[in-house]
């Protein structure tokens, strides 16, 4: 049984974690030969976590990269040999295998590899000093004991490039700093790949790290679609809907299933999430239908479940500014401008001159740090269905046609979706 990783993309959104669980779980049910893991590639806000938690849910794990490890590759001969048994014991496997090190035990417990070239020795030096050999000798008479090891995360392109260089045959690998195999230089002649599906992007610069290393097993989306190359035909569901979760939820459809109440509600939070509880543009007829079929297996109020869900996931506090703005923040390069651009949903604009100044400075703190020419954050309030655009300062700040407020604050009535509305006025300034 294979894994299958499924992830939404970096500085993950509802859509993305929702959709990465809810398909995890339909793939899981439909397809007994693979084991799919639902995964994140960026950081959870608490507040999500303890939504994702409130309906019953895991929020996906989150995973560094998809690049091969050490672990990958390890390992491990049904039978422990112990370092008290006689060195012949081994005659059978080397015999068979003809494996340059061997894993060692004493009294259950790892004591280190015997290699080839230890037995080597040990009869050269032995021969040389006593003439003749008369009886076998135990392993632990032959086993020099070693400090090197692997961890079990190690990548598998720098296990293979210490073990080239190194005098030794194998390595031990540990993991939590309990012995879990062994590698030789055979284990590393070619690389093993991670299998993924991305949810809710189908662009590299926005996927997983060590992408270019994995199968691409599957894409569902309702994005753009970028340059990604494939060895093998995959499938693709990429459809112009409101939601991935929406796509999700058609694919549950498709395969004659329906979703659970849990499922359900988590398809149903990514899906109104995404489409601002269907008030945004992106929205289609099958996505209100979906929603609202949702609600019924999930046995929720559609509005009700909306505005609980927006409401736990918190206002703008000054302390949270950070996190506010880099969980949701999209980097677009255009015409040798580099802008990034956060979204935030909130319950109420009211608030917005208590923390304005304090998300001002931090969105410029983020800009540099991203080595970007220009940084918006755009705040949108899902009730009034209206959003406040915050900047940070940049020439081309005097032909945004929006609203402004005052310095670097533009009033967006009516905005809902960085994506059909504000990115193509941004890329057109950048383009005049
Ligand atoms: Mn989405």
């Amino acid at each position: 049984m294979s894994k299958i990783y499924i992830t939404g993309h970096r500085n993950p959104d509802m859509d993305s974690l929702c959709s990465a669980y809810a398909y995890a779980d339909l793939k899981n049910k439909i397809d007994s030969n693979n084991e799919y893991i639902a995964v994140r590639i960026g950081n959870l806000t608490k507040s999500i976590q303890k939504f994702f938690e409130s309906i019953g849910a895991e929020a996906p794990v989150y995973k560094n990269h998809i690049y091969p490890t050490v672990k990958d590759v390890i390992l491990e001969p049904s039978e422990k040999m112990d370092v008290n048994m006689p060195l012949t014991t081994l005659s059978k496997y080397y015999n068979e295998e003809n494996p340059s090190s061997y894993p060692i035990y004493d009294g259950g417990e790892f004591v280190g590899l015997l290699s080839i070239d230890n037995i080597a020795l040990w009869f050269m030096q032995n021969i040389d000093k006593l003439g003749k050999i008369d009886k076998a000798p135990l392993i632990k008479d032959v086993i020099k004991k070693r400090e090197e090891r692997f961890e079990a995360e190690d990548l598998f392109e720098d296990g293979k490039a210490i073990l080239t260089k190194s005098k030794l045959r194998g390595y031990p690998v540990y993991e939590d700093n309990k012995y879990i195999g062994y590698v030789t230089r055979r284990c590393f002649l070619d690389a093993p790949k991670h299998n993924v599906i991305l949810v809710d992007h189908n662009e590299a610069s926005q996927s997983i790290k060590g992408l270019e290393t994995a199968n691409i097993v599957e894409i569902i989306d309702h994005h753009r679609l970028g340059a990604l190359k494939t060895t093998l035909p995959i499938y693709m569901d990429i459809e112009p809907l409101g939601s991935t979760c929406t796509i999700v939820y058609q694919q549950y459809l498709k395969h004659n299933m329906k979703p659970n109440e849990i499922e359900a509600k988590v398809l149903l939070a990514g899906l109104i999430s995404d489409t601002v509880i269907l008030k945004s543009p992106t929205t289609t007829k099958i996505d209100a239908e979906a929603a609202h079929e949702l609600s019924k297996i999930a046995k929720v109020d559609l509005n009700e479940f909306a505005q609980k869900m927006f409401s736990s996931m918190g206002g703008l506090t000054v302390d949270a500014a950070n996190e506010k703005i880099e969980s949701d923040f999209k980097i677009y390069t255009e015409n040798g401008v580099s802008v990034g651009i956060g979204q935030c949903e909130v319950v109420t604009l009211r608030d917005l001159d208590n923390y304005k100044e304090a998300y001002l400075k931090v969105l410029d703190e983020v800009r540099l740090k991203n080595s970007l020419n220009w940084a918006m954050l755009m705040i949108t309030d899902v009730i009034k269905e209206t959003s406040v655009l915050l900047t940070t300062d940049f020439k081309l700040n005097k032909n945004i046609q929006y609203k402004k407020i005052e310095n670097n604050v533009y009033d967006m009535p009516g905005v809902l979706s960085r994506k059909k509305q504000l990115l193509p006025d941004i890329l057109s300034i950048i383009n005049q």
